[in-house]
């Protein structure tokens, strides 16, 4: 895994002496001033060599990795900053994108090349990309390999450049702009300041040199005028040396021909990187372009070690298990300990525990330290070697609070068809009151809602559907109403109500005037008014179409990406074609900017829809009897008529769980109209649905099947246990997999909301089957989102914790803030090895954005801790 793991190596030792030498003496040459220390003074000082390609398919020395093409591009979001060639440099993730690209700065929907061969060879050191622009009929290939302290890249072509793309394929790379924040830049020795906010310069083009954005549409609002905006370089030379000042960030680029540009993308999209760009060579083939790219390298860099605690503390009866991530070079100390921080400041050690080796996950090792001994209440933090924690709480009352934010901010902030206000703050004005139109016949948006052949309504693309302008939420980041996660949610909050019943009232909801106060009670409990709320926005779609949308969302891309006063996405006015465009007439507007409503039937979400309104009719009783009555009316008359419907077969060629899928999705719908009704008929299909639901691979269903236990009579629990024994197994292999003792998800989005539904669901099993499930298992999830989690110990809840994320990917990323009491994603890995979370910078959406399903089983889990440990 390292490099001075020369055993890797198929260099004979001789030479690889020689060489070892040759360039430990060019990096010392290079890099005299400004060396700290080796944070580990007993660690030995080994001889550093250049990248080499190591087993992960990746470049690697000691302190500096290059992956190329390691991440790709993800067709369904496409740029996500995440592919390419990717630069660390000492463990920070500092530049992406490494590829052909088609403008100065691309932005989040321009076009990405497709990936068509990727061949690593270690014998030449060596990985080749090809990479194709369909649309052009473009090919380039991409060479990358050890150069020096640092590599080279070379872009070759066996077919000129096309004459359509002559000064626009370029060779780009992104770098990360709050990496380089007051740092420095020499461009060719003229010395410049990297902007801490973009301040230009851009130039307007006429239209028709646009380069097509994803399926034709247009980040950019121009008005009606057919032009469009450009970044101009910042700076421009042969050589380029990105902060020169820092040894952990110095870069230097060098073009072997032509000259490199360096510009600032913040200017055109927010979420901007910093580019180096050289244009591709035109009007010939063999090599366009070439580089070689030089990152710093401080010899021996050692990484920080990351103590993973909980920020929010410990109750006295739970375990106290600190994880430490360690570099691979870096020696484990023996001991960590607990030093008690007395009322007049004096630290006292009160436990001094002995590290345990853990072993190596991802690209780090691991060693806890467990200090559960202490339960004496008071404020603590933990020593390791000169490293110092956070300061936090060991204490019976630690849990009280951690819900408290996302309940009484974060959801208010989402709520849509409101204003929101808080003491002198305005969060955003009265939202989207010109919803909404029916969204028009096959159709690919481009937040990846898709129309079919047929509306499945009685409405005509584009007619106005009525009465869809109140209630739901934000979700996530943008300003969307999702479908599917809305009913999730809405349930979620049912079962919070019902297995707590939370009277916590610090939040003022009109429905009528459509307003919301934070921090201002008015007698009702908040979450039975956010399932109002919710509800009001189901119910309003089955009202009007019968069935549960897949979203309302934006028709125009360039109001998609709005960072702002949500308010202001829209104009609120009801669209009128016979007006122009800008022009306004009483409540109505030639301005197409009304929301659409994507209604193309789908089963899973129907049954979420109908499950959503049966468990919220249980809620609103006594609370709001007239919604209450509807809302299970509404419920039985859908599922009534979708059980009517032919049973939609599984794409073709799915995996043979696909179908059951399905089952699950109506399995979960007759949950909820069983409780809500306890009618026979539910209580039959229940059950005839259930028993084969469990034998299919993933065993979705058990966390259903546990809570329908009350309604499935004697002998259920019972028969239901071999399951319970079965998911146990498989996820103590899961957990074990990592130090952390959770399972950790890998996919594009990062995993908190997996391991809070782990969590959740291990709660519940313990109710029922306290013999084989326990309570750390239920906070163990807790204790990983607040801190004990790889690359960072911070705590993903905003607000919750010592120390706690201060930014997100919430509708305000812009201002480099966050709302109190998201939940975010988390813990990001890159592929192949490669945890991250920016703690820096909000705009990676999977590790940033808080999801309304995420922050509202969150708060079950919050209100659960507290319940298991209050007794
Ligand atoms: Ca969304
Ligand atoms: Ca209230
Ligand atoms: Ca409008």
């Amino acid at each position: 895994m390292t490099a001075l793991d020369t055993s890797r190596l198929r260099t004979p030792a001789v030479v690889r002496t020689a060489l070892v030498a040759a360039i430990a003496c060019l990096l010392t040459g290079t890099t005299a001033m400004a060396q700290p220390k080796p944070q580990n003074p007993q660690q030995p000082q080994k001889p550093q060599i250049g990248l080499r390609l190591n087993d992960r398919e990746y470049f690697e020395t000691r302190g500096l990795n290059v992956l190329v093409f390691t991440n790709q591009y993800n067709g369904m979001f496409f740029d996500e900053k995440t592919a390419g060639i990717e630069i660390i440099q000492h463990g920070i993730r500092v530049a992406t994108g490494g590829a052909v690209r088609l403008s100065p700065t691309p932005e989040q929907w321009d076009q990405i090349p497709k990936l068509v061969d990727r061949k690593v060879d270690k014998a030449t050191q060596t990985i080749t990309c090809v990479l194709r622009y369909e649309a052009f009929d473009f090919d380039s290939r991409l060479v990358v390999t050890p150069e020096g302290a640092g590599f080279r890249v070379a872009v070759y072509v066996d077919k000129p450049v096309p004459e359509k793309l002559e000064g626009r394929a370029g060779l780009n790379i992104e770098f990360l702009p709050s990496k380089f924040f007051e740092r420095t830049f020499l461009a060719d020795g003229n010395p410049g300041i990297f902007p801490r906010y973009p301040i230009g310069p851009t130039e307007t083009k006429p239209g028709d040199t646009k380069i097509r954005q994803f399926e034709g549409y247009s980040t950019f609002d121009d008005r009606g005028r057919n032009e469009y905006v450009e970044a101009h370089p910042v700076a421009a030379g042969r050589t380029l040396v990105l902060a020169p000042e820092d040894p952990e960030r110095r870069i230097s680029i060098q073009a072997l021909s032509g000259g490199l540009q360096l510009l600032d993308g913040r200017n055109l999209a927010q979420n901007g990187w910093f580019i180096v760009r050289s244009l591709l060579a035109t009007k010939s083939t063999g090599k366009v372009a070439e580089w070689v790219v030089s990152p710093n390298v401080i010899p021996n860099w050692t990484r920080t070690p990351v103590v993973g605690f909980s920020q929010v503390g410990y109750h006295p009866a739970q375990k106290k298990v600190a994880v430490i991530e360690l570099d691979a070079n870096d020696t484990p100390l023996q001991t960590a300990s607990l030093f008690e921080v007395t009322a007049d400041g004096a630290p006292v050690e009160r436990l001094k525990a002995t590290l345990q080796p853990w072993g190596s996950y991802l690209r780090y090792k691991y060693a806890t330290a467990d200090f559960s001994a202490v339960n004496r209440p008071g404020l603590y933090y933990i020593q390791y070697g000169n490293q110092k924690t956070e300061t936090f709480p060991i204490a019976a009352n630690v849990y009280d609070t951690i819900w408290h934010a996302t309940s009484d901010v974060w959801f208010p902030v989402q709520m849509d068809h409101m204003a929101v206000n808080e003491a002198y703050r305005v969060w955003h004005g009265l939202t989207h009151m010109d919803d909404a139109l029916q969204a028009p016949l096959n159709f690919q948006q481009f937040d990846g809602y898709r129309m079919g052949a047929s509306t499945d309504t009685k409405y005509k693309p584009l007619e106005r559907i009525p009465g869809l302008a109140v209630g739901g939420w934000f979700d996530a980041g943008d300003f969307d109403i999702q479908g599917g996660s809305h009913a999730g949610t809405l349930t979620t909050f049912v079962d919070i109500w019902e297995t707590f019943k939370p009277r916590r009232d610090q939040t003022f909801i009109d429905q009528t005037t459509r307003f919301v106060d934070i921090h201002r009670p008015d007698g009702k409990p908040d979450i039975l008014q956010q399932i109002e709320h919710g509800t009001l926005a189901v119910a309003a779609q089955y009202r009007s179409i019968g069935q549960l949308n897949q979203g309302i969302v934006d028709s125009q891309l360039h109001r998609y990406h709005h960072l702002g006063d949500a308010s202001t996405q829209t104009d609120n006015l009801i669209y009128d074609p016979s007006l122009k465009p800008y022009q306004v007439e009483g409540n109505r507007s030639g301005t197409m900017d009304d929301r659409f409503v994507f209604t193309t039937h789908q089963p899973f979400l129907q049954y979420s829809g109908i499950g959503s309104l049966a468990a919220a009719s249980r809620a609103l009783r006594g609370f709001n009897d007239a919604l209450a009555d509807e809302s299970l009316a509404l419920a039985k008359k859908a599922y009534a008529e979708e059980r009517q419907r032919p049973a939609t077969p599984p794409p073709a060629g799915a995996p043979a769980g696909m179908a059951r899928f399905g089952a699950g999705a109506e399995m979960a719908a007759v949950f909820q109209l069983m409780a809500t009704t306890k009618e026979q008929q539910y209580i039959d299909r229940f059950n005839e649905l259930l028993w084969p639901s469990l034998d299919s691979p993933g065993g979705r269903s058990l966390l259903t099947a546990v809570r329908a236990l009350p309604y499935l009579g004697p002998g259920a629990a019972e028969k239901l246990r071999p399951y319970v024994v079965k998911y146990k197994a498989e996820m103590e292999a899961l957990s074990k997999a990592n130090p952390y003792g959770v399972p950790i998800a890998t996919g594009g989005w990062a995993g908190s909301g997996g391991v809070v539904n782990w969590a959740t669901t291990n709660y519940y099993l313990y109710k029922a089957y306290p013999d084989l499930f326990d309570k750390e298992s239920v906070l163990r999830g807790l204790n990983f989102i607040f801190g004990t989690h790889p690359a960072s110990n911070t705590s993903f809840v905003s607000t919750v914790g010592t120390r706690s994320k201060h930014l997100a990917y919430g509708n305000n990323r812009a201002d480099f803030t966050f709302i109190p009491g998201v939940i975010v994603p988390g813990v990001l890995i890159l592929k192949p090895d490669y945890p991250e979370n920016m703690d820096d910078w909000p705009f990676l959406w999977g590790e940033n954005e808080g999801t309304i399903g995420g922050a509202s089983q969150y708060i079950f889990l919050a209100i659960a801790a507290k319940e298991l440990l209050g007794k």
